[in-house]
């Protein structure tokens, strides 16, 4: 197990790598699309937040690839200093909204990942992070309730159901000139056909480029949201993403904290069992208090799941990708998000030297005996 660190694109500079190294990291996930370009319900001291129907921000520019060089440079730099590029995050809704969404463009916007995941094997980054979701995140809400007042977010009970306005998608907007109205509402089985489609046709291309591709759940994890369905919001329905197209480049980001929130299932089963099949790239850490529609983020030592449960799993079944940490509420100082991430961090790292020397005394025993 390797302990990573997600850095928003504005975050891919020396000092930020820097920081990640100091806190004891090897490796980092980057996100290439900056959600809070024009957000402004969305400072960039936070994790994207948006507010309950406002979205995080404006969608790069259509048709614009990363190019091979550019993750090059970045890959270089990162290595540069001292670590390795575990992954990159998302794909920007600008250059597939209509894969998402099944508009006139998609045929297209198919071949632009396509050519994106063929560009990031040639780059030698080795997953790609992504979310199948119509609506996204949306629904939250902050406040002072994480521990010692600290800011958090989460859900405070059912959201009214406010539509997608045209030329969004995925909490981001991707057309500002888009006509006036709202996306038609679709259902879950068509959002299944959808991803189904869309594995069918770049799973062969991710395993000859050799990227794996890895679905986040939905969060906040409800069945709907804003009058669109949502692909994976019970633990059991990742076993329906994995089925769709057997392969190493099918897989999953796996989401501790969506994945608690979810009304069904149990959370050290689910963990167990998908790591059992192979099929986690890497892990999102975060705990959380509730489920939906009512729960709140919460430091990692703080939540209801057991953390150190969830990281003897994943060392017993000898996991071997990154566990990055999700968000943390915001800590009073000068640098919350900085605060945040380095107090979960200490706390992962602390968990896995315990569960090293552990195993290292387990050898030793069979060794002696
Ligand atoms: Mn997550």
């Amino acid at each position: 197990m390797k302990l990573g660190l997600g850095l928003y694109r504005h975050m891919l500079t020396r000092e930020y790598y820097d920081f990640a190294r100091q806190a004891g990291c090897t490796h980092v996930v980057i996100h290439l699309v900056d959600y809070f370009r024009e957000g402004g319900a969305n400072p960039r001291n936070n994790q994207p937040t948006g507010s309950k129907y406002e979205l995080w921000g404006v969608a790069g520019e259509q048709g614009k690839l990363w190019t091979v060089e550019e993750m090059r440079r970045i890959r270089a730099e990162i290595e540069e200093a001292g670590l390795s590029l575990a992954a990159i995050e998302n794909l920007d809704p600008a250059i597939w909204h209509d894969v998402l969404l099944n508009g006139p463009k998609r045929a297209e916007q198919m071949e632009d990942v396509k050519t994106t995941i063929r560009r990031m094997g040639e780059a030698g980054i080795p997953v790609l992070g992504y979310n199948f979701s119509i609506a996204g995140v949306c629904g939250r809400v902050s406040g002072p309730w994480g521990r010692g007042g600290a800011v958090t977010v989460g859900m405070d009970g059912p959201v009214e159901d406010v539509a997608v306005p045209n030329g969004s998608v995925w909490n981001m907007v991707y057309d500002q000139h888009a006509a006036e109205g709202f996306l038609p509402p679709t259902t879950h089985a068509e959002l299944w056909r959808r991803l189904e489609a869309f594995l069918a046709e770049v799973i062969p291309v991710a395993e000859q480029a050799g990227v794996r591709l890895a679905l986040h759940p939905d969060d906040p994890p409800m069945p709907t949201m804003r009058r669109q369905p949502r692909l994976v919001y019970q633990p059991y329905m990742y076993q329906r993403v994995i089925d769709a197209m057997p392969s190493k480049s099918n897989a999953l980001e796996l989401c501790v904290g969506t994945l608690a929130e979810m009304t069904e299932g149990d959370i050290y089963k689910a963990v167990e069992d998908y790591c059992r099949q192979g099929k986690i790239a890497y892990i999102h850490l975060r705990n959380v208090k509730g489920k939906v529609p009512r729960y709140q983020e919460t430091f990692i030592d703080d939540g209801e799941v057991d953390m150190t449960r969830i990281l003897t799993i994943l060392a017993r079944n000898s996991f071997e990708g990154v566990v990055i940490p999700d968000h943390t509420p915001q800590m009073s100082c000068s640098a919350p998000w900085q605060a945040g991430m380095a107090h979960t961090l200490g706390y992962i790292a602390g968990v896995l030297a315990m569960l090293k020397k552990e195993q290292v005394g387990e050898l030793g025993a069979r060794v002696l005996g």
